[in-house]
């Protein structure tokens, strides 16, 4: 609980804020208990882009939605607060009674930060509790660091254990089993954050997916009901970020489509918005391949000024795919014909590709390379397949004997069956790096753009903003102010092929290159750490990995 005169420092001296505190002084009961949330710092990814954030001119691309929007189920009798380690060192003095942390990504890295901090902060007598995706897939990894551990979603425990804090009887551990009604969710706290720190603003306008994918933890957290928010609450979350300063918003469902009725009614909406707006807010999202069956849907989502959209692909393969139950891909027909489709709406298709499948053998990192390049899938983010708790793949591997609980040599909790441990890792290295060369991006980033040119792309006609105007010229200066002749070559074909193919398109080059000073850098060095394996010290990994993502 605040003393006063820690109170006393944070009053104003007006005759108010003495006011206050006299009342205060004299009624203990109204210094209000005061929560301090935490999203810990993420290792380095692809969409983390931490190398490209100076030249962008924000410090993490997303926000911390799930702690935002808990900090929006609180009630006006406690203080809140937000401290996000992805945008700057997280201050450690806090008058807080209570520190929430989010424990977001189930990796090494990541996770051990969240213990270090629930350590420490406990060590101060705060009571410590821990929510989020790795509390709900894998609670033992985080347990032992926490007085209170949240497992599922937290809409309704959250305000639970706040009360029971308040009358003193709070419990360990608190599962919320029931999927919330998304007209229930609380509006997220935009005011929390410094909206500048981040590339866009964040909403989820759904949770769930139809959809049976072995690998998802999706809909075993969420899931397979799409549970939608209503518009009218999107919208409104869509115009406080706008006002926080941010023209651009991730929708951060896993599947935007997964109820097309309610993405097309949203979308109109989205429309009028914008409609009465000078410049309109961008936006992107994640769907499902499905899309591109769906013309009505493409026409809104480009008239509704989405940019982007990121697509499970997994695999050109299509016995991988019905191996892992992505039926919506294997019936399918051509997904690179599918993905031109949906390119052809204005609309840059980014994909998740996944190696190490029981169909995958060595042959596999050259189809997807050529699949990559020819669907010209700009942004292709590859990972190893990997067997996350409670999901059906976990438990199939477990039953055929293949999953390493304790893995000490692999980066993969799998043993492969088409190919050696040695020759996946290694294939899927190549792979990335093979895919993030000049060369490589400079011609599937050009093939994208051939099958976008009809449209007028997202944010032609808006003037640059100064901090844009001041991004642009750290992203020249970084490719033309540079003795490396590779990298000044690649920066005039890829500025003189898209004046070739679809000159308005100008101000997209420029924010691929800046995306690509990070694709480059993740894919030469980081992958090598992040597909690193795990040595017997598990803190020799950790370490490299912290030293790299700064
Ligand atoms: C945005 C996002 C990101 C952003 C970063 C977000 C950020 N600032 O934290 C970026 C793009 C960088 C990213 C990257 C990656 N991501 Co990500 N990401 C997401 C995504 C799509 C949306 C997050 C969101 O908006 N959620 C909405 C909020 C409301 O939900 P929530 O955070 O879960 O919070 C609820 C509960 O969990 C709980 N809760 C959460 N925190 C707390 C704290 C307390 C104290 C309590 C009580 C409760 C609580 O209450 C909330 C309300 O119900 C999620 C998918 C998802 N549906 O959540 C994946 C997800 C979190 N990402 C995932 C993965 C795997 C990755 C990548 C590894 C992908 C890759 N292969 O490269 C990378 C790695 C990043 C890294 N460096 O470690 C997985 C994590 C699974 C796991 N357990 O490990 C998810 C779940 C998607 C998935 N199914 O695969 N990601
Ligand atoms: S489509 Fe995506 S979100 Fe849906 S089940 Fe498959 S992997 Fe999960």
């Amino acid at each position: 609980m605040q003393q006063p005169d820690q109170r006393a420092a944070e009053l104003d001296p007006t005759t108010e804020g003495v006011l206050l505190l006299a009342h205060e002084a004299q009624h203990p009961a109204l210094l209000r208990p005061k929560v301090l949330f935490i999203q810990p710092k993420l290792s380095s990814s692809l969409w983390g882009l931490e190398y490209s954030a100076y030249y962008a001119g924000w410090r993490y691309p997303n926000p911390p939605l799930g702690i935002m929007t808990l900090a929006g189920a609180i009630s006006p009798d406690w203080e809140v607060e937000i401290r996000d380690e992805n945008v700057g060192p997280v201050e450690y003095a806090t008058e807080a009674d209570i520190v929430g942390m989010s424990a977001t990504h189930l990796d090494h890295y990541h996770v051990n930060r969240v213990k270090e901090l629930a350590d420490y902060f406990r060590k101060q007598g705060k009571v410590v509790c821990i929510g989020g995706p790795v509390a709900n897939l894998a609670p033992d990894a985080v347990r032992a660091h926490c007085d209170v551990l949240f497992e599922g979603e937290g809409e309704l425990t959250w305000p639970q254990f706040l009360k029971d804090y308040e009358a003193g009887t709070y419990k360990d551990r608190y599962e919320q089993l029931e999927k919330i009604d998304m007209s229930l969710a609380p509006t997220p706290r935009i005011d929390l954050v410094n909206a500048p720190d981040y590339g866009a603003g964040q909403i989820q306008t759904t949770r769930g997916c139809p959809f049976t994918c072995e690998f998802c933890d999706i809909i075993v957290v969420f899931g397979r009901k799409v549970r939608t928010k209503p518009i009218e609450k999107i919208i409104n979350e869509v115009k406080l970020w706008a006002d926080a300063g941010l023209q651009c918003i991730f929708f951060s469902d896993d599947n935007f489509v997964g109820n097309r009725v309610h993405a097309k009614s949203l979308l109109r909406e989205l429309i009028k918005f914008n409609a009465r707006r000078r410049y309109p807010v961008s936006f992107y999202t994640q769907a499902s391949i499905d899309t591109a069956r769906d013309p009505e849907l493409m026409e809104l989502m480009r008239d509704a000024n989405f940019f982007a959209l990121f697509i499970g692909i997994e695999s050109p393969r299509k016995s991988s795919l019905s191996e892992t139950l992505k039926v919506q891909n294997v019936h399918t027909g051509d997904l690179a014909e599918a993905i031109h489709t949906i390119q052809s709406y204005g609309l840059w298709v980014a994909g998740g590709m996944i190696v190490g499948f029981d169909h995958d053998d060595v042959d596999i990192f050259e189809e997807q390379y050529e699949f990559v390049q020819r669907a010209g899938v700009v942004c292709a983010q590859v990972t190893l397949l990997e067997a996350v708790p409670k999901t059906p793949l976990y438990e199939r591997m477990k039953e055929s004997r293949r999953l390493i609980e304790y893995r000490q040599n692999l980066p993969t909790n799998i043993i492969p069956v088409g190919m050696s441990s040695q020759e996946l890792v290694t294939g899927y290295r190549n792979l990335v790096n093979r895919l993030y060369t000049f060369d490589a991006f400079v011609e599937r980033f050009l093939n994208s753009l051939s099958y976008m040119k009809k449209n007028k792309l997202s944010g032609e006609r808006i003037p640059l903003k100064a901090t844009q105007f001041v991004s642009l010229l750290r992203t020249l200066s970084y490719y033309c102010l540079t003795p490396d002749s590779r990298r000044r070559k690649f920066f005039f074909e890829m500025m003189a092929g898209t004046f070739r193919i679809h000159p308005g398109a100008w101000k997209w080059t420029i924010r691929y290159l800046l995306s690509f000073i990070h694709f480059h850098k993740f894919a030469n060095q980081d992958v090598m750490v992040v597909s690193a394996p795990l040595t017997h010290d598990e803190n020799e990994t950790v370490n490299v990995r912290r030293a790299i993502a700064g």
